[in-house]
């Protein structure tokens, strides 16, 4: 497209929908007529996309996930179109800054954190790598809430995200289905004999979907982002007379849940997970009858994979619509069933690892309970004289009067993997090494990855221009091509050069924290940033202790040599994890008083940035100098913060925890500063059960001061939430080890102080974390998942043979 082309679309826009010329036109109207041109422009690519899938019979993979976060869309969509100079040029040329377009846009932020966001990278991968791939999940009328600071205190507020309406979607009702909750069940004796399941008094409610083109980088390939919506179906009408039974109905899809265990037992969560299963499954089946194969190729044209145990109801929901819907017996149904599925476990935390009490079930979902209640029956039958009495009640479905999720979606899928090396030989070695011991071969590794496309090309411009003069432009389509940066390591000008980018980013940040916060903060001084949701397990608090360590030594000694940081945080704790929001508190309240501590000179500042979602990541993540990524060894199943960091130059503090681990293999000792328990370690404790965390507190005098300022009166305002944290650090001896790695993180910190002084040393340790975050594509990541998991195969290749 020329300028003049982009102009004059612009302008018909502009007078079709707003009766404006482009001269009268402000940020908003713009930023909707420019997403409307590059709809069109893309709706070409996704027609092209969907009929070659369906023409050519591509075997597809979707990809369910109760949560998608993809951020804002508009420049990765001109990104990938290819046109991102060009229209930010002409819109230059008419004095409209994209980046003002740009922050018109609400984040579409339909996750909480790590899941949801990975979900979303790997969209941005498998389309820009032309693998045919959907996702499906929930269109949430509100996303994550948005989170204030209310003297300190996390407050709560809707996101209102769909409020001007969503330029990205298409609604197509004509793709909508029926799901069907409540309601009884009996079997029903036919005349040939056979039991069928006759429902009565189920609630009918329909699944209008939503579509979003999932665009690949520069390659014509556009696939569909599918998002389900509930709405009361017409012929329902008459049955809902009041508004607040509609009501009922509409909140199903109202709003996103918070990662928030109390809450994981509620009725409306157990109806979403079945309401985007049955409604994606069910078109899947729809769409595969239209190409008239036999049943048995149906794990030669779908697979379908399970995103953590949200979705683990595709289980028995496929096995229903197989076996009720269409007729096929049971044991041929498992069969498709078991090779069409694949799961993923993204964590290790038991009180995250999914299980719906059997009453629940019963009331929500009657007939899939029925189906869980044979598949349960089956798997004890068959294991029968092939495994113990103990590992086979062990692992079934049902237990307790609960569902386990987990163990469903692991015995009705083919495959099973932890998302980073030491979590999948956690799972195989503790977690689920009962299921291993009966499915070996189910079990793999993928780590995760990131799209650099969004977190280096779009997050980091000055940066990405200094890699292209350096290395060539050739890492944008392949990131591992990063590596070749390793040539420069004794470059001086070359290092400098990438120094000189991190600063324009550092000043960016620094003045948004002044607009948004009024704290002053330095470019000079170390920018040292933990960005994650609030959790115990990913020590915070530790952070927090050292802070006050380094505040303590300042006040006793004013002249004490320190490399002026900025310690920065982000994250958002669930609404009701009443510990994560006093963390939250008392952060603020020593950030408070730090930085009004005039007698400290600026040596170090605290900033806690309010409402870190996606786009507060794309602001951070170039800025920071160090990262963090300090969870209590075993915890952490991979992150994908610290790829994001590293890739912008960071260097990482760490434990060999998640995919830390392989960033240290990737980085070498030498660009890392790693610290503390090793996993087995941690094992070694809970084996032992011989921790005392008031032993280490009654030894040191440093960790005593730092420990009673949270209930002396040191931080104020915290009498209450101080209280809480001292008490679970001693009184409930510390499950999280703080206090047993506060003194290697210490030591940690200090290195980093020490070596940050030596620029060229840093920028050094800096550029291999850069040169190696290619290892860490979510591309190479995917293509792993297509060849070993699915069996797809990408487009190109298709095509070109
Ligand atoms: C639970 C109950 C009610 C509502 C929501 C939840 C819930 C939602 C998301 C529980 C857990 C959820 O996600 C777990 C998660 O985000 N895990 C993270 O996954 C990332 C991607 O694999 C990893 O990088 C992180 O280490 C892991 O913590």
């Amino acid at each position: 497209m020329t300028k003049e082309e982009i102009k004059k679309e612009l302008r018909q826009r502009l007078r079709d929908t707003y009766a404006l010329e482009l001269e009268d036109a402000g940020p908003v109207e713009l930023f909707y007529s420019l997403g409307g041109l590059i709809k069109a422009i893309s709706n070409e690519k996704w027609h092209k996309t969907w009929k070659n899938y369906l023409t050519e019979e591509q075997k597809q993979v979707y990809y369910f996930s109760i949560e998608f976060l993809p951020g804002k869309l508009l420049k990765s969509n001109l990104l990938n179109l290819g046109i991102l100079n060009e229209v930010r040029t002409t819109l230059a040329d008419i004095d409209v800054d994209l980046e003002e377009l740009a922050e018109v846009e609400k984040d579409m932020a339909l996750g909480n954190g790590g899941l949801g966001r990975l979900a979303s990278c790997f969209m941005d991968s498998i389309a820009s790598c032309g693998l045919p791939g959907n996702g499906n999940g929930i269109r949430y009328d509100y996303g994550l809430f948005k989170q204030q600071f209310v003297d300190g205190y996390q407050v709560e507020l809707p996101d209102e995200w769909l409020k001007r309406g969503n330029v990205w979607e298409i609604r197509r009702e004509s793709k909508a289905c029926d799901v069907k909750l409540f309601g009884n069940v009996y079997m029903k004796r036919l005349a040939n004999g056979k039991l069928q399941p006759v429902a009565e008094n189920q609630t009918t409610v329909r699944a209008v979907p939503y579509d979003t083109g999932m665009i690949g980088y520069q390659n014509g390939i556009v696939n569909t982002m599918r998002l389900w919506s509930v709405e009361i179906p017409i012929s329902e009408e008459a049955k809902y007379q009041s508004l607040d039974e509609r009501r009922t109905v509409e909140d199903l899809t109202a709003v996103l849940y918070p990662d928030d265990s109390q809450e994981s037992g509620r009725l409306v969560r157990l109806a979403q997970e079945y309401f985007f299963v049955s409604a994606g499954i069910q078109s899947i089946i729809r769409y595969y009858k239209k190409l008239n194969l036999p049943w048995h190729s149906l794990s030669e044209k779908i697979a379908i994979h399970i995103n953590d145990t949200h979705p683990a109801m595709c289980v028995p929901e496929l096995m229903r619509v197989l076996v009720d819907e269409n007729g096929l017996n049971w044991e041929f149904a498992w069969d498709i069933t078991v090779k069409v599925l694949s799961y993923t476990n993204h964590t290790i935390m038991a009180e995250a690892l999914e299980k719906w009490p059997i009453y629940l079930m019963k009331i929500v979902v009657p007939r899939i309970y029925q189906i869980i209640e044979e598949i349960d029956r089956r798997y004890v039958t068959t294991l029968q004289g092939i495994h113990s009495q103990d590992l086979i009640q062990r692992t079934r479905p049902l237990q307790n009067d609960q569902v386990y999720m987990a163990h469903l979606a692991i015995i009705g899928s083919h495959s099973t993997n932890g998302v980073a090396k030491i979590h999948s030989d956690l799972l195989k070695s503790i977690v689920l090494h009962d299921f291993y011991v009966i499915y070996p071969e189910r079990f793999n590794n993928k780590t995760n990855g990131i799209a650099e496309r969004r977190w280096l090309q779009l997050a980091n411009e000055p940066l990405a221009n200094v890699i292209d003069e350096l290395i060539t432009d050739s890492w944008r389509k392949t990131p591992q091509d990063l590596k070749l940066l390793m040539n420069y390591q004794n470059d001086e000008a070359a290092l400098t050069k990438i120094r000189e980018a991190k600063l324009v980013k550092k000043e960016e940040l620094a003045n948004y924290i002044l607009k948004t916060t009024g704290i002053e903060v330095s470019s000079n001084a170390i920018f040292d940033v933990q960005i994650k949701r609030l959790h115990a397990y990913k020590r915070q608090l530790m952070n927090l202790l050292h802070i006050l360590k380094l505040y303590f030594e300042i006040k006793d000694n004013p002249e004490m040599d320190i490399t002026p940081r900025v310690f920065i945080f982000g994250a958002k704790a669930a609404p009701s994890y009443t510990y994560a929001k006093s963390i939250i508190k008392a952060i603020n309240e020593v950030a408070n008083m730090v930085n009004t501590d005039r007698s400290l000179q600026d040596k170090i500042k605290v900033v806690f940035l309010p409402n870190y979602n996606v786009s507060l990541a794309e602001k951070i993540i170039p800025a920071a100098d160090v990262s963090e990524q300090i969870s209590l060894a075993s915890k952490e199943a991979s992150g994908t913060s610290n790829m994001k960091l590293m890739l912008n130059g960071a260097v990482t503090i760490a434990t060999l925890d998640g995919a830390n681990v392989e960033i240290r293999d990737a980085v070498g000792d030498d660009n890392i500063y790693i610290f503390g328990l090793t996993e087995k370690e941690v094992y070694d404790y809970y084996e032992k059960q011989d921790y005392s965390s008031q032993k280490i507190y009654d030894e040191d005098e440093n960790l005593r001061r730092i420990l009673d300022a949270f209930v002396d009166g040191t931080i104020p305002n915290i009498e209450f939430e101080g209280q809480e944290i001292y008490d679970a650090l001693l009184k409930f001896n510390d499950e999280y080890f703080l206090l047993r790695d506060f003194h290697d993180y210490v030591k940690a910190q200090e290195q980093i102080n020490q070596d940050y002084k030596d620029s060229m040393l840093w920028q050094k340790k800096s550029l291999a974390n850069i040169a190696n975050a290619g290892n860490f594509s979510a591309d190479d990541t995917v293509k792993a998942y297509a060849e070993d998991i699915w069996q797809i195969e990408p487009i190109f290749a298709h095509t070109e043979k």
